[in-house]
């Protein structure tokens, strides 16, 4: 009867110990079903409480990683291996995986708060009727400065970046439609520029500039800034609405030639796994409650007309966080330019990155 027991209680512990490897296997390479979800978002994207709010609400646990750049995200969606069930890339991305079959088509029925978005982020050219996509935050590239650093010297424009008085003090986003784009805005060329020519004489600008630059970085960026380490940072809207609540000395200004306008959506990967608690996910964050807790969190603009009303006034109605038409309708959306013209701009990106070492 004992040796019957002692088998009993060793098959018992054998099955533990391979479900929790199992467990801790399958979390380790993003392989959700079942009761989890794996979300894949850009880094500091996302207040943690919410997703204990969503765990505890819905009881799928959620298995979070993060990027740094759509080109990154792209690559490991495109790779496999690892099953994302939600993902938040943005615009030009989106088409690009639209065209590659990389997404699913959404159920409008399980997103019942999707009534909650503002109809201005709704049916863009990207993704027409939100076929594939659901807004989450939106924003412009601009100048985040610090006048008291700058000893009187104003910052309105791409060009000013270029003043010796400049030197050591800006930091670039590790981007390379961002960076290449600023290249080319200085020249007066369209962001979506794909002529070979434009692009390179925006990369020999660039090259100008390098005794300016301190760093090129990524979220750490905002720590830097707040800590006044460089005098300038070149970054997104909502970044720079983060660094400016660490430190009020510092200012962001959309640079006069131009900038880009840029939306971050929801998106369900063809590799998903657990498609209900997809859309159970990206329904709960577009709950005007949740939204409004997460933006403040987060600090970049929303979509999400029904959350503004739970926000403070001051952060709705900061000019340089939620533009006007009239100013957004002056700047431009990246476009997918295709496989070979955003190999090019990665190329020259590179290129740059290295000239500088
Ligand atoms: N730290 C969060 C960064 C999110 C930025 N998304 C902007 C993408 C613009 N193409």
């Amino acid at each position: 009867m004992k040796q019957l027991v002692r088998v009993f209680l060793t098959i018992i512990l054998v099955s533990v110990v391979l479900l929790y490897i199992t467990d801790r296997l399958n979390r380790s390479q993003g392989l959700s079903g079942g009761n989890t979800l794996t979300v894949y978002n850009w880094g500091d994207y996302i207040a943690p409480d919410i997703i204990d709010q969503f765990e505890k609400e819905t009881g799928i646990k959620v298995i979070y990683e993060t990027f740094d750049s759509n080109e990154a995200m792209m690559t490991k969606i495109e790779q496999g291996g690892t099953t994302y069930d939600v993902a938040v890339p943005s615009e030009y991305m989106i088409d690009k995986m639209i065209k590659e079959d990389l997404l699913i088509p959404l159920d409008h029925s399980k997103l019942p708060n999707l009534k909650n978005i503002d109809e201005r982020f709704m049916d863009l050219p990207f993704d027409p009727d939100n076929i594939y996509s659901i807004p989450y935050f939106w924003g412009t590239v601009g100048i985040v400065y610090n006048p008291k650093m700058l000893d009187g010297m104003e910052i309105t424009s791409w060009n000013d970046l270029w003043d010796r008085k400049l030197k050591n003090e800006i930091l670039l986003i590790d981007g390379a439609r961002e960076v290449i784009g600023m290249g080319l805005n200085s020249l007066h060329y369209s962001l979506n520029d794909t002529n070979l020519k434009h692009l390179q004489e925006a990369k020999a600008k660039l090259d100008t500039l390098t005794p300016n630059i301190k760093a090129i970085v990524g979220d750490e960026n905002k720590l830097l800034l707040a800590n006044q380490e460089a005098a300038i940072g070149i970054t997104w809207s909502g970044d720079a609405s983060e660094i400016m609540s660490e430190n009020e000395d510092l200012d962001y200004v959309v640079p006069s030639e131009g900038s880009n306008l840029w939306f971050d959506n929801m998106v369900i990967p063809k590799t998903v796994k657990n498609i209900d608690g997809a859309h159970a996910f990206i329904n709960f964050m577009l709950d005007a409650k949740v939204s409004a807790k997460n933006t403040e969190y987060v600090s970049y603009s929303t979509p999400n007309k029904a959350a503004l009303e739970y926000m403070p006034k001051e952060m709705v109605n900061d000019e340089r966080f939620y533009p006007s038409l009239a100013l957004t309708d002056k700047l431009e959306v990246y476009e997918n330019l295709g496989k070979r013209n955003l190999a090019t701009y990665n190329e020259l990106f590179l290129e740059f990155k290295m000239h500088r070492k």
